[in-house]
């Protein structure tokens, strides 16, 4: 386990960085992560729900879930980590920022630039034309539809098995060829598109430190590894 001394030194020395969060880094503002025992809902598991089949079978239900997590993401708040982020990142130029996240709470926590690959939860959109706008709803009595082709809206997100959007790729792509250090945050490294770039970025580019922060194992190609929370850490490592 490297110490937190050399994390920061690789992170300094680095002139541009490249930050990637997962689930974990939400953790400490309360939201279930989708593999630790938060990764059911009503008994059912979140790639179920998380997917355009789920959502033709039971969007009801599936719309149930987001909502439920749109009133438990609009009453937590962004914790150390996306604090600590977020004030290093208006510190020091060259650094980027790639989240899995949807809920939206590096953004809360002051975060300029963030990628969001998987989508928002903040937003809702028509899988029939394309249709996209913000939405802050956290209840719908009736389900939404779209005003463009009255067809239902499901919210903003990228379900397991959709296409990540083009300019999100695009993004990340140049992310990842920007960075000569990348830092992991609380995620297991299991989804793709993510896990690829890591593994490809780690096969074209080995001298690339992969710094991860996480208190538990993961499939992240890491060259160095904090085992902690992100809240814990994140300030630790970034501190001025
Ligand atoms: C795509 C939005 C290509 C929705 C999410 C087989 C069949 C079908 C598809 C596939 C398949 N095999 C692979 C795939 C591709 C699939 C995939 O990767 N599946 C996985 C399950 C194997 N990926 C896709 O489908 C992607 N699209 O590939 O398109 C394509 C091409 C052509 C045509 C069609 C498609 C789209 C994936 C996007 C899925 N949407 N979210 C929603 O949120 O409801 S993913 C979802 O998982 C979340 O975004 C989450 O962030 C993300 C990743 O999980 P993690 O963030 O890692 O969270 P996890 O719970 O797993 O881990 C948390 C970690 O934190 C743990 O390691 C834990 O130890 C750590 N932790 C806990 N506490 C803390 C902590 N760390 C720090 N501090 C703490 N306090
Ligand atoms: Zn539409």
């Amino acid at each position: 386990m490297s110490d937190i001394k050399s994390v920061r030194q690789v992170l300094q020395a680095a002139d541009n960085v490249l930050v990637v969060t997962g689930a974990g880094v939400s953790a400490e503002s309360g939201i279930p992560t989708f593999r630790g025992d938060g990764g059911y809902w009503r008994g059912h598991k979140a790639e179920e729900l998380a997917s355009p089949r789920g959502f033709q079978e039971n969007p009801r239900l599936v719309w149930d879930w987001y909502l439920e997590r749109r009133r438990l993401v609009a009453e937590a708040k962004p914790n150390e980590a996306h604090v600590a982020l977020a004030e290093w990142s208006k510190r020091r130029s060259g650094t980027n920022l790639v989240t899995q996240n949807v809920d939206g709470l590096h953004a809360r926590a002051g975060h300029e630039e963030v990628v969001e690959i998987h989508g928002s939860l903040w937003k809702n959109h028509c899988r029939s034309c394309g249709y996209r706008h913000t939405a802050e709803e956290r209840h719908y009595p009736v389900l939404p539809s779209c005003p463009v082709c009255q067809n239902l809206l499901g919210p903003g997100v990228v379900w397991f098995g959709e296409k990540i959007g083009f300019d999100a790729i695009h993004r990340t792509n140049l992310a990842f060829c920007e960075a000569r250090a990348i830092l992991v945050v609380g995620t297991s490294g299991l989804v793709s598109p993510i896990a690829d770039f890591l593994h490809r970025e780690r096969r074209r580019f080995p001298q690339t430190p992969v710094i991860e922060v996480n208190p538990g194992e993961s499939a992240v190609p890491s060259t160095l590894r904090l085992t902690g929370t992100a809240a814990e850490l994140l300030p630790q490592i970034l501190s001025p």
